[in-house]
């Protein structure tokens, strides 16, 4: 059932129901079938989507060039309050029309940030003690909060890594409330995204005080959160640049090096965005596997770039081929630890109806969906793992096991490839594996 407030934002838009494959209506579930059990788990656990609340309720189609063009119902009352109060309607309205759970939020997505830090202290209260309410009854939960560190002015030298300590204090205060809400909420996670957290220019930065800083930083943030009894996990999300020049969470490689370096990695997992992947010159699935190699695979959040513009188009994800790649990864390691899938995403500029958000979720949700039945397929029904093994089984023989374990020397290497003679080519069949994913498809 539907959760409505004093009004009905998307008026027209029932309750978007699985129909299966066959159906035409635009407004269902193709193969989004929350309890059917896949790969020994419900859909729903293997993919715990969330509504990200500042695209999908907060993007009025601002871009460089021109002003919005999108005039959301709830955007329209003059006391800030109140117009957060029908955003969260339209939230929870939407969230639950669709059949999700989840959400994420920055602070000041949920309400305007005031002209004072104790203004906006006020207003996160409000907006905080409003959504205690709306949550009453519903399944509806926080995936993760974070704090907004990148919009306002006085982060323009960065946050956490500003060159001044005041500005280092006040984004400290900002995240110990974000934190608050998180919890107030039952938020199960809590994200830093540092899109502030590097520089432009290396003759005016410290680059080493800086990183210094942005991990004292984060054992602040930790250890405050851990102290007011949150349990979830902290998620980094690596980004290589935009808006700065050089983000230092620049992908997960170097985001596991800087954890470990600081001590960090009993608390820390990583957040990995399609698009940011993309820019940092890898694929999604690159991101994927070296995060869960690591044991670090904590959240997703879900979108795709476009194939010719540089720069982070946060469009939804509709590539089957690309989640199916994507969910090979995640299903070998084991799932994603604590976090979900989360459509960082948003419809395009001109795409101006109400119900485009609908479809646009309703398109991500299906693609993930449907990538997890075929990664099934795959797994259960085809050669594909076989193919992989046999490519490694020579380290199953005698010899490779001892190689791995570090029992033999370069010197018992050398005489076994005296033994060996010239060796027999063997094929990756690359072509092999992409034809058997293509035919599950
Ligand atoms: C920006 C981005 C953020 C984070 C949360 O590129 O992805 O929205 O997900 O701050
Ligand atoms: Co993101």
């Amino acid at each position: 059932m539907a959760i409505i407030g004093s009004k009905e934002y998307f008026k027209g838009i029932e309750d978007i129901k699985f129909e299966g494959k066959e159906s035409k209506n635009p407004l269902a579930y193709k193969y989004y079938s929350p309890n059917e059990m896949v790969l020994g788990k419900k859909m729903s656990e293997h993919l715990k989507f969330a509504v990200a609340y500042w695209h999908s309720f907060g993007n009025t189609g601002i871009d460089p060039f021109g002003t919005k063009t999108k005039n959301f119902p709830w955007n329209n009352h003059e006391d800030p309050i109140q117009r957060a109060k029908d955003k969260m309607d339209a939230a929870f309205e939407f969230i639950s029309k669709l059949g999700l759970e989840y959400f994420c939020f920055h602070d000041f997505d949920l309400i305007e940030e005031g002209n004072t830090l104790f203004a906006s202290e006020h207003r996160l209260r409000s907006i905080t003690e409003y959504g205690q309410q709306k949550r009453k009854g519903t399944p509806i939960k926080i995936l993760w909060g974070t704090a907004n560190l990148f919009s306002h002015p006085r982060y323009m030298n960065g946050a956490a890594t500003n060159p001044d300590f005041n500005v280092v204090a006040y984004a400290s205060a900002q995240v110990k409330n974000a934190i608050d809400v998180t919890i107030a909420l039952e938020g199960e996670n809590y994200v830093f995204w540092g899109g502030r957290e590097g520089y432009t220019s290396l003759l005016n930065t410290k680059m080493k005080k800086e990183i210094d800083h942005l991990a004292q930083f984060l054992h602040n943030a930790k250890d405050y959160a851990r102290s007011q009894g949150f349990k979830g996990h902290f998620f980094i999300e690596p980004k290589p640049a935009e808006p700065s020049k050089h983000q230092y969470d620049f992908d997960t490689a170097t985001v596991i090096g800087f954890l470990n370096q600081y001590e960090l990695t009993d608390d820390f997992r990583i957040n990995i965005e399609v698009n940011h992947a993309t820019l940092a010159g890898h694929t999604f699935q690159h991101e994927l596997q070296v995060a869960a190699d690591a044991n670090m695979l904590g959240s997703i959040d879900a979108n795709r770039g476009d194939y010719q513009n540089g720069w982070d188009t946060d469009q939804f994800p509709t590539n089957i081929g690309e989640i199916v790649e994507a969910m090979l990864v995640i299903v070998q390691n084991g799932g994603i630890q604590g976090g979900g899938v989360n459509f960082d995403a948003k419809t395009r500029r001109n795409s101006t109806d109400l119900a485009d958000i609908f479809y646009s979720h309703i398109g991500g949700i299906d693609t993930f969906s449907r990538a997890l039945l075929i990664t099934e397929k795959v797994i259960n029904h085809t050669d594909f793992l076989n193919i992989i093994n046999k490519r490694y089984s020579s380290f199953d023989t005698e010899k490779g096991k001892a190689f791995e374990k570090g029992t033999l020397d370069l010197s018992d290497l050398h005489q076994i490839a005296h033994d060996n003679g010239e060796l027999k080519q063997s094929s990756g069949k690359q072509e092999l594996l992409e034809n058997i994913i293509n035919d599950c498809i």
